[in-house]
């Protein structure tokens, strides 16, 4: 980091109510929209560290609204840690307020909003996962994220993206795209576009559900990667983070991101799809960790859609990628030039894993639901 940025950075910093002298600025973080930085500041001898982030607000083009819907959700979390009697400090994430105390975030010159996050120390998170202990956490966690916003009134969060999870509408962002084909790389991609295009229909049946009220609207978290809860040194989980995307939406579109992303034997971008696999007994723990908690709260036919709910939401973000691709790469950050290809590819190889996996979901989740209620 240039010197000029690191002080520009450090202007932020102490612009929020922070105690002692800036130590160190460093970028972190695997995400894919926000920009993340662990500051590390000093008083008296003692080190404190605070996770700094930009918030991309060409993806978040509120942010006041997205910073309102994680103050309330925080305060609400925090409340039924303390009457659990938890630990509020770990267990949810705490916004910083500005020095005046009138805002959570800080607006730069350049117009850029940051916020800053007390570090969760001694945490680590996951990228991958081999061992489905630890799968089983992560559900854990996320069920119990849930299960704690299952009486937060739904309709008084504001949308942070519109139509986030609507495959259908994704599904026209990419006939747009195909259509438009601005960098001229749709002619390359004819494989893909056409696997998009089979399954077309599909892409409607959990919103066309949702909204014949078969399946219930939630406070859901929405961006459910492994990559997204932090576990202690035993693999406990500690704490959901990235609460960007919470917002009214489904446990089936929670579920099934965790299942995308976490339960695949290779990471997101792996060019070797023969490595790329839809690993079942990562799936079971998973399901079987999601059901303990959120199950409970959960309807039958909910709980049937699991399956189904896994391939679409690895279509859906196929769908993105290949999108962004098509667009030039606007929305993802990259690696590298065909890195959003690449992440296609790995989600509709796993597509296919689950069509040929289906029947064996459908029986683990048969399988839980007797060990959870004996139907
Ligand atoms: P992105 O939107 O870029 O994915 P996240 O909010 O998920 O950003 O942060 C990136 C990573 O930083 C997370 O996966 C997590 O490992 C870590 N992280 C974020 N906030 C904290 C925190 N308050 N304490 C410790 N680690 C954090
Ligand atoms: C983005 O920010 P990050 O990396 O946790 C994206 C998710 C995608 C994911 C794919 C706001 O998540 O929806 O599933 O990349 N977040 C947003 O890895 O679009
Ligand atoms: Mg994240």
């Amino acid at each position: 980091m240039s010197q000029l940025i690191e002080q520009q950075m450090e202007s932020v910093v102490f612009r929020f109510r922070v105690k002692g002298k800036v130590k160190s600025i460093q970028a972190f973080g695997n995400g894919h929209i926000n920009r993340s930085y662990i500051v590390t500041m000093v008083e008296g001898g003692e080190e404190k560290r605070y996770t700094l982030q930009q918030i991309n607000t060409s993806v978040f083009r509120n942010p006041d609204e997205l910073m309102e819907n994680i103050q309330s959700i925080t305060a609400h979390i925090r409340r039924k840690l303390r009457e659990e009697g938890k630990d509020p400090e770990r267990g949810t994430l705490h916004m910083m307020s500005d020095r005046a105390g009138e805002h959570r975030y800080v607006k730069d010159a350049y117009g850029s909003y940051w916020r800053m996050y007390p570090f969760i120390d001694d945490c680590i998170s996951y990228d991958i996962v081999d061992c489905p202990d630890v799968f089983r956490n992560a559900a854990r966690a996320f069920g119990t994220f849930q299960a704690q916003l299952a009486d937060y009134p739904a309709y008084t969060l504001n949308e942070t993206i519109p139509h986030f999870h609507d495959t259908g509408s994704r599904y026209m962002d990419f006939e747009a795209a195909v259509a438009r084909d601005l960098v001229g790389r749709a002619e390359s991609v004819q494989e893909e576009i056409a696997f998009v295009r089979a399954h077309r229909k599909e892409t409607y049946l959990i919103q066309n559900a949702i909204i014949a009220g078969e399946i219930p609207v939630r406070v859901t978290h929405n961006d459910t990667k492994l990559n997204n809860v932090l576990m202690d040194k035993e693999n406990n989980a500690v704490c959901v983070v990235d609460l960007d995307t919470v917002m009214p939406g489904s446990a089936l579109y929670d579920f099934g991101d965790s299942i995308r992303f976490g339960a695949s034997t290779a990471l997101e971008d792996e060019e070797d799809l023969s490595k790329v696999q839809l690993d079942l007994e990562l799936f079971e723990a998973f399901a079987d960790g999601y059901l303990e908690t959120a199950g409970p709260a959960m309807t039958t036919k909910e709980i049937e859609w699991l399956p189904f709910a896994a391939k679409m939401m690895t279509l859906e973000c196929g769908i993105r990628f290949l999108t962004d691709y098509l667009n030039g790469d606007t929305y993802f950050k990259i690696a590298h030039a065909e890195h959003n290809l690449v992440r296609a590819r790995t989600q509709f190889k796993l597509v296919q894993e689950d069509e040929d996996k289906m029947e064996e979901m459908q029986a683990i989740i048969r399988a839980l639901v007797h060990k959870y209620t004996g139907k």
